[in-house]
């Protein structure tokens, strides 16, 4: 019977089927020994008669941290006060979402605890993310956002306090994730690694992760721009990576402010990082 893995514990791979049973089950030396590596999010093939998996089916896309196949839609959940709210952030975890096949979906929190005039700030860059056809919803909007979840396979990612756990608990008050939790560095020798494990929540599956750690592009230098739709110009020369090329058409958008020059000097970073 088909399935997907929710939940890996050493040997025990926990999988919901597709007749919304879970069983544990063990994978096969078969798989094993073709070096397949089943991880949370795989979709799979279970004998049900002795609990194996025998097939991991072709990933639609696979990240290292948090370890995890399949992600449909990225949850960006970005604060607006403390942490502040940070283009630098949502634009790259935007280039992660789009390098990986994975749908973005940004979420705002926090607006209740700012001013007016930061409200129409924040709005401004609300504006232009929707006009890059970018869904974007502020964290009151829980029946928008449940609607995202229905048969999709989400990832949460943002900074510790942007209000992840309050957004989960706030569309399924029975999750009763902890908040506020402030992260304190492990005691010598201890090693609590985190479990990575899918949540059934309205309909979908959430990735309970305390978000993504790793924070690289792990892309090629030349390669980012394709994950900036708006930089889909035509310049002078086809290699041409819009830093200060001569005959550079995105730069020619960025002076008359039809590119937003935030949206660029975050490329910029992100294209110095990638050099080192
Ligand atoms: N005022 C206000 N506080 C919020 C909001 N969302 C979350 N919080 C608070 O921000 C803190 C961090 O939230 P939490 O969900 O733990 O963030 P996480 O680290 O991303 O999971 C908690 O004290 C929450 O009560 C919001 O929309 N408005
Ligand atoms: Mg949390
Ligand atoms: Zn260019």
């Amino acid at each position: 019977m088909n399935g997907k893995i929710i939940c890996i514990n050493s040997a025990i791979h926990r999988v919901l089927l597709e007749n919304n049973t879970i069983i544990d089950t063990k994978t096969r030396g078969k798989l094993r020994n073709q070096n397949i590596n089943p991880v949370v999010g795989d979709n799979v093939f279970v004998d049900i008669n002795t609990n194996t998996i025998e097939k991991v089916e072709e990933r639609k896309n696979y990240l290292e941290r948090p370890l995890i196949a399949n992600i449909d839609k990225l949850l960006i959940v970005m604060s607006s006060s403390i942490p502040s709210f940070s283009t630098y952030l949502i634009d790259k975890f935007l280039v992660i979402a789009y390098s990986n096949n994975i749908e973005p979906i940004i979420v705002v929190t926090k607006t209740d605890m700012i001013s007016l005039k930061e409200k129409l700030e924040i709005k401004k860059f609300i504006k232009y993310y929707r006009k890059l056809n970018i869904k974007v919803y502020y964290n009151k909007e829980v029946r928008k956002i449940k609607k995202e979840l229905k048969d999709s396979v989400i990832a949460l990612c943002g900074q510790t306090g942007s209000g992840k756990s309050s957004l989960l608990n706030r569309i399924d008050a029975s999750l009763h994730l902890k908040t506020g939790e402030v992260s304190v560095s492990l005691g010598r020798g201890k090693h609590t690694t985190r479990l990575v494990e899918l949540l059934e929540v309205n309909g979908g599956l959430i990735a309970d992760t305390p978000g993504f750690s790793s924070l690289d592009i792990n892309i090629d230098k030349k390669e980012i721009k394709k994950f900036y739709p708006e930089f889909n110009l035509e310049c002078k020369y086809k290699t041409c990576l819009h830093i200060k090329e001569d005959g550079c058409e995105v730069l020619n958008q960025v002076n008359k402010n039809k590119i937003p020059k935030w949206r660029h000097e975050n490329y910029i970073k992100f294209m110095e990082e990638a050099n080192k």
